[in-house]
């Protein structure tokens, strides 16, 4: 059965005695399947070991809001016309003709995942991700959100120079009425080049309380003028630099509040942005790289059991190399060198041209092979790692055409040598968005997603890091101590075997005996 297909039913239910459903939740029991592994006279003993969980998924997704911080800029401009677009079900011309409203690069909205296997065909059953457990849709998000630029969103969206004229024509009317709230604006952590379009800013240039409760009051106020159940809230602004782990300062939960309370300037304001959801309780996702969430920032969201994600989008270069080292590895090849080149010119390239905001996005396009180098020592020593550069440049005329050019080398059979080399043009703008969906519509999810160990009395949230959103994110924050997954398959399947495990599905195993047996 394909989902497209004349009364291809839209849900499913799971007939098991492991899943429940009522009104208000779907109930599974599952049982978790991992290995033990113990290390012994020199030798590896495995031993595999069964955990009974019990998963509970509220089914009503209420009224769900975003709140964007960076709402001005191209890829908060162009999430929301794109999300007008396909409300509204636009067409619009370009030169290659019709195009209508999609919501491509959306592992959520343009994905499907294996249900199962048809019973008189045998054929894959593929339902779209969506359905797989109940799911805000993004036609239905209410969008606001902060800039310390205060155009409109409809000349934010020109100034962006991301979307055709015949679209941004049809949008405009409702854009031109949507402008982002003040915001707080501490020049010290972007770019100097950013100076001229803080124009919409709250009065000082350090953390303080009062920039907390300003924000918690915004977010509150968006709520109810909005009759939301949830407000989620998105960091789309500009590239921080990094911001000094002070001891006293950023390293507790209460050190944190009181130096925000002292004006401390290593207090980032993605960080009081961060703070104030926390403590209104709505989600906050970190797209950009710097290090906002300072062990502080992280014991306040566990003391409120708030929930982070983080950090900064995966769109292009940063996907494939995760989707490409893997292969490599894993294929046996020794990847020995990596030289990734960007350039680009939109206000993101403006930003980055500054050297302490490049070094926070360096960090975070560094970074993501390690564990998969880490994890084949066949090929690795300890220790050793392949060779890895980021480059980016401004480069004002190709806008938010971005151009990404990377080389890859590697040591083949018997001493050879394999090149790679990639050329990647495409919007910037139209990679993250999508992201920015998935991002938000996982994380609510999340929120009515609990679990326990099997007849254990209480229930539980998931951690308040929220690391299954790492499939969009080139830095995956993951609870304090626990592994990284940079590996972009690993990380889909931890995010679908996780849903999945919610109706009382098994994992996907990809074994397909039923065609392999006699
Ligand atoms: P942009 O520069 O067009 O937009 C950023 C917006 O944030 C601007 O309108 C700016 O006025 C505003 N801003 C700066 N500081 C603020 C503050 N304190 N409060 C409220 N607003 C503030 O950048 P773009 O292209 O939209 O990217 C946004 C972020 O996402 C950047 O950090 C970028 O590195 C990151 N990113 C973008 C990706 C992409 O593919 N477009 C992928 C990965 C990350
Ligand atoms: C230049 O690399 C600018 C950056 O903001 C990137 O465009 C953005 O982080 C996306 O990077 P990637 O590696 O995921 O394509």
């Amino acid at each position: 059965i394909s989902i497209h297909q004349a009364n291809t039913p839209s849900s499913f239910t799971v007939e098991s005695p492991n899943v429940t459903y009522s009104d208000a939740d779907i109930t599974s029991k599952y049982t978790y399947r991992t290995t033990d592994v113990s290390f012994a006279n020199g030798a590896f003993s495995a031993a595999p070991r069964e955990t009974v969980y019990d998963f509970k998924t509220e089914r009503k997704v209420g009224k769900v809001g975003v709140m964007l911080v960076g709402w001005g800029g191209n890829n908060g401009t162009t999430v929301t016309a794109g999300i007008i677009a396909n409300r509204r079900k636009l067409e619009w011309e370009t030169r290659e003709g019709p195009r209508a409203a999609n919501y491509y690069g959306s592992v959520v909205m343009s994905s499907t995942v294996k249900l199962g296997t048809d019973t008189q065909t045998g054929k894959d059953v593929n339902i779209p991700l969506q359905t797989l457990l109940p799911m805000a849709h993004p036609n239905d998000l209410i969008i606001g959100g902060w800039d310390i630029s205060g155009l409109d969103l409809a000349a934010a969206m020109d100034r962006a120079q991301v979307l055709e004229p015949t679209l941004k024509s049809l949008v405009r009317k409702e854009m031109v009425g949507m402008k982002p709230l003040p915001s707080i604006y501490y020049p010290d952590f972007i770019a100097a080049n950013q100076e001229d379009r803080a124009d919409n800013v709250l009065s000082g240039s350090q953390a303080s309380m009062d920039h907390v409760e300003h924000l918690r009051k915004d977010i509150r106020d968006f709520k109810s003028a909005n009759g939301l159940d949830r407000v989620i809230v998105l960091w789309t602004a500009n590239t921080e630099r990094y911001a000094e782990l002070v001891p006293g300062v950023n390293d507790t939960a209460d050190n944190l509040l009181k130096a925000i309370d002292a004006g401390h300037p290593e207090i980032a304001p993605s960080t009081v942005f961060a703070v104030a959801s926390i403590l209104e309780n709505a989600p906050f996702i970190n797209g950009s790289p710097q290090n906002t969430f300072v062990p502080g920032c992280i014991a306040l969201a566990e003391r409120h059991g708030a929930f982070l994600g983080g950090d900064d989008f995966k769109s292009g270069q940063t996907k494939m190399k995760s989707a490409l080292v893997d292969f490599m590895i894993n294929a046996g090849i020794k990847l020995t060198s990596i030289a990734s080149y960007n350039h680009l010119g939109n206000n993101d390239g403006k930003n980055l041209s500054s050297q302490k905001q490049f070094r926070s996005k360096e960090i975070s396009k560094s970074n993501v092979v390690d564990d998969m180098v880490a994890a084949n020592n066949v090929l690795y020593k300890e220790g050793e790692h392949p060779d890895h550069t980021v480059v980016i440049k401004y480069m004002p005329a190709v806008g938010d055409n971005k151009r990404a050019l990377d080389e890859y080398y590697a040591e083949i059979f018997l001493g050879g040598h394999q090149t790679i080399s990639m050329f990647n043009v495409c919007e910037d703008s139209l990679l993250a968005s999508p992201l920015i969906i998935d991002l938000v519509l996982i994380a609510e999810l999340f929120t009515r997603v609990q679990w326990r160990k099997h007849a254990e009395q209480d229930w539980k949230s998931f951690h308040s890091v929220l690391s299954v959103l790492s499939y969009m994110l080139k830095a995956p924050l993951t609870p304090p101590g626990t592994p990284v997954v940079n590996a972009l398959a690993k990380q889909r399947s931890a995010l679908i075997n996780i849903m999945k495990a919610c109706v009382g599905l098994e994992p996907e195993n990809d074994m397909t005996l039923e065609h392999k047996l006699f």
